[in-house]
């Protein structure tokens, strides 16, 4: 057996990482001025695309679209309002839903799950109050459920490392509405050590391969407890 020696990929890692490690540090400089972050505003509602209006919708409601500045898994999609098995456009005005709103989409059969959207909101500048108790969230959104659909509109906290803190958060569901959207709410004060809140759409129950849940004008705020 003879000693394997193998400078060359050695020498190709070394001249990958010089000019990565250059870009990282301009980078740095870029960045740092930054560190002085602008706190998190109150009453303003901190969900990026809310309300679906944002890129483009599924012309059947079948398939999966991009959906921007949002997470999502399995079959999450986007749909108008109008569309053939969905809300009408009566039911989209009735909520000021515009003309689209987020769909559990289509059962994904090989996951055994339905679509889920997921947005992690950074919370900057609030730590000492978060920490004494003083800042509240409120979490709002127009849900329906139809068929056998549960809808979950969920916002948890968590801390810096996505950690768990002292609540979970808030966790909401509806189910039976028909093409009818719910108008959910509800405000809780943020534990110490919150520094991040997810907010995540999902469902489960499924009718003829489709999860029949529907979101729309996701909205969460922080305000000071007085
Ligand atoms: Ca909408």
């Amino acid at each position: 057996m003879t000693t394997i020696d193998r400078p060359m990929p050695r020498a190709r890692w070394a001249r990958r990482v010089a000019p990565i490690a250059a870009l990282i540090s301009a980078a740095a400089l870029v960045v740092s001025p930054m560190s002085a972050i602008a706190a998190t505003p109150y009453g303003s509602n901190l969900v990026k695309n809310p309300g679906a209006q944002e890129g483009s919708a599924s012309s059947s409601g079948n398939g999966v679209v991009n959906i921007p500045r949002w997470s999502t898994f399995a079959n999450m999609t986007v749909v108008k309002y109008g569309t053939s098995g969905f809300p009408s456009k009566s039911k989209g005005n009735a909520i000021n839903g515009g003309t689209k709103f987020f769909s559990a989409g289509k059962l994904d059969p090989g996951l055994g799950q339905c679509g889920q959207a997921e947005q992690v909101i950074k919370v900057s500048g609030r730590n000492s109050l978060i920490d004494s108790g003083k800042i509240k969230v409120s979490f709002s959104g127009k849900v329906a459920a139809s068929g056998p659909a549960v809808a979950h509109l969920d916002l948890f906290f968590r801390d810096a490392n996505n950690h768990g803190v002292g609540t979970n958060g808030i966790q909401k569901t509806v189910k039976g509405s028909g093409m009818t959207f719910k108008s959910i709410s509800a405000s809780k004060k943020l534990p110490k050590g919150t520094r991040t809140l997810r907010v995540k759409l999902w469902a489960d129950g499924v009718e003829s391969g489709y999860c029949k849940a529907f979101f729309d004008n996701i909205k969460v705020t922080i305000s000071k407890v007085s």
